[in-house]
């Protein structure tokens, strides 16, 4: 096996044996044909609703931290061959991709930031709204892998990636708000009930809602971790009292927060990990999630049925305390634009010095603590926008507030980066330049492909000097680095007092 798809890889080598996050090699070249089969998919004259569902699905199940079951996998490619053929195969791993280290480097950047923009158009594709230019991108963009492009082809290719991604960021964000309503600004509690609960994590608001729907009135609390958190924000969910509150952080953090939560716990898509046997038999996946020997749950027909959770949760204590402080959540792009006014003259009359997007995910080296320690370090004039799990390493510092503007403005999961970039582009409307004139750093911590695909959007939204850490990727040749910092001055992130100064923050 060879994957260095995310953050965490083995430096220098990638993942060879078997991945840092607990992928065998065995799961890895299952993930790698099942890519290799898709690739001809998309090369193919096949078209139909289900081809669309296995090249989104397929590449979503590869991502990290997605699904840790060989079977779903060769069931999806099985299926895929039922529909193709036994075609022969041309792209075996990323290793085939390209003989020259460059040109692959760009293909792998290309085939990872597809991997991302499938994963959010699943979860638009869930309630309903679709963009036939998405999947046909997906298809222009596996298709075009095994070919013999230049530099500049691939290029032009990812930078097309970032601009369909902010396309697909912005379905998204209006499936969620058109069917949840419009996030409001909202007190998480953190505390813990008395009753038995049952524990959601991942992306995926459609099963939270259908959760909410099957436990109402039945005497369990739901409780969300990690990237659920954002959902307590939204209207159609906070008129549910059973959803209690967020408990614990970020992903890396489950295998003891599981533990402790004594409950059913269901993972809707990234991240889950390969569980500890504590809570092997509390734990449930859904949709593209999955894991070996652990209970799935099928979609019929639109409708998950969990009945098996929550009889399980009838049985079960109440979660034990984790001390957090309650967090405050909401900050989509409408309720920072009905507080424009306040904004703008707060940084005309100098009270606000400088706006930093800390936005992203969160990982579990210790080296993550720097993302903490910048927080804590940044002037009190100055404001962090946030969105995706990467919040986790700040979002319990009491960070204060200027003239009632909270210095951490939260907008929600990964995804809701679109809300980030929509302020930016008010504020930069209302100073009269762009998004690089206003006094606004980013300093991006990335972990999986998801984060590819928002990087590869802010690139074509025409970002500039993106710090990103804490390790840049490792499929990146030291060539490929050169274009990015020449191109788009990318930066990696070193120590708090030298990227404070990078970044011009005094
Ligand atoms: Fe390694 Fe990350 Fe791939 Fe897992 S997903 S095998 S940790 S590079
Ligand atoms: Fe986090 Fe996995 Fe990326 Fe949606 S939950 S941001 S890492």
């Amino acid at each position: 096996m060879l994957c260095r798809q995310c953050e965490e890889t083995l430096p220098g080598t990638g993942c060879i044996k078997n991945g840092v996050c607990g992928k065998t090699s065995e799961l890895a070249e299952k993930q790698d044909l099942l890519i290799s089969t898709l690739i001809e998919l998309a090369s193919g004259d096949k078209r139909c609703p289900k081809c669309d569902t296995f090249l989104v699905d397929g590449l979503f199940m590869t991502l990290s931290n997605t699904n840790f079951d060989g079977s779903k996998i060769d069931a999806l490619r099985e299926a895929v061959v039922a529909k193709i053929g036994d075609v022969p195969i041309r792209v075996k791993d990323i290793q085939s991709l390209d003989t020259n280290d460059d040109l692959r480097s760009l293909k792998e950047l290309l085939l990872f930031g597809l991997k991302g923009l499938a994963a959010y158009y699943h979860h638009a594709r869930v309630l309903g709204f679709e963009d036939d230019s998405i999947p046909a991108f997906i298809r222009k963009g596996l298709s075009s892998l095994p070919k013999a492009l230049s530099a500049d082809e691939l290029v032009a290719l990812n930078m097309e990636c970032g601009d369909v991604g902010v396309r697909c960021l912005a379905l998204l964000d209006n499936a969620n708000t058109s069917t949840y309503g419009v996030p409001e600004l909202t007190t998480v509690s953190t505390s813990v009930g008395d009753r038995p609960g049952i524990l959601i994590t991942g992306h995926d608001l459609k099963d939270l809602e259908q959760l909410l729907e099957q436990t109402d009135g039945l005497g369990i609390d739901v409780y969300t971790h990690g990237e659920m958190l954002p959902a307590n924000s939204y209207p159609a969910f906070k008129r549910y009292p059973h959803l209690k509150g967020n408990y614990g952080g970020a992903w890396y953090a489950q295998k003891e927060e599981f533990e402790s939560f004594n409950g059913p716990i269901i993972a809707t898509t990234n991240c889950v990990l390969i569980p500890k046997d504590s809570y092997r038999d509390r734990l449930f996946t859904t949709g593209t999630a999955g894991v070996e020997g652990v209970v799935h749950i099928d979609d019929v027909d639109g409708r998950k049925d969990f009945s098996k959770v929550i009889e399980l949760a009838k049985g079960c204590s109440p979660p034990e305390p984790i001390e957090r402080n309650d967090l405050t959540i909401g900050f989509g792009h409408s309720q920072v634009l009905a507080l424009a006014d306040k904004v703008i003259d707060a940084v005309k009359t100098g009270a606000i010095k400088r706006f930093v997007v800390m936005a992203g995910c969160d990982g579990r080296e210790k080296s993550r603590l720097y993302y903490k320690e910048f927080a804590q370090a940044l002037p009190k004039d100055a404001v962090i926008l946030t969105a995706g799990c990467a919040k986790y390493r700040f979002n319990d510092c009491d960070l204060g507030d200027i003239g009632g503007i909270p210095r951490l403005i939260d907008a929600g999961q990964c995804n809701d980066c679109y809300s980030l970039v929509v302020i930016a582009n008010a504020l930069a409307d209302a100073f009269g330049t762009d998004v690089n004139g206003l006094p606004l750093s980013f300093n991006i911590s990335w972990y999986e492909q998801k984060a590819v695909l928002v990087l590869l959007s802010l690139l074509k939204l025409g970002v500039k000097d993106i710090m990103l850490g804490p390790r840049l990727p490792g499929f990146i040749t030291p060539n490929i680095l050169n274009v990015l910092v020449d191109t788009f001055g990318i930066k990696a992130n070193s120590t708090v007092e030298q990227d404070l100064v990078i970044l011009n923050i005094e």
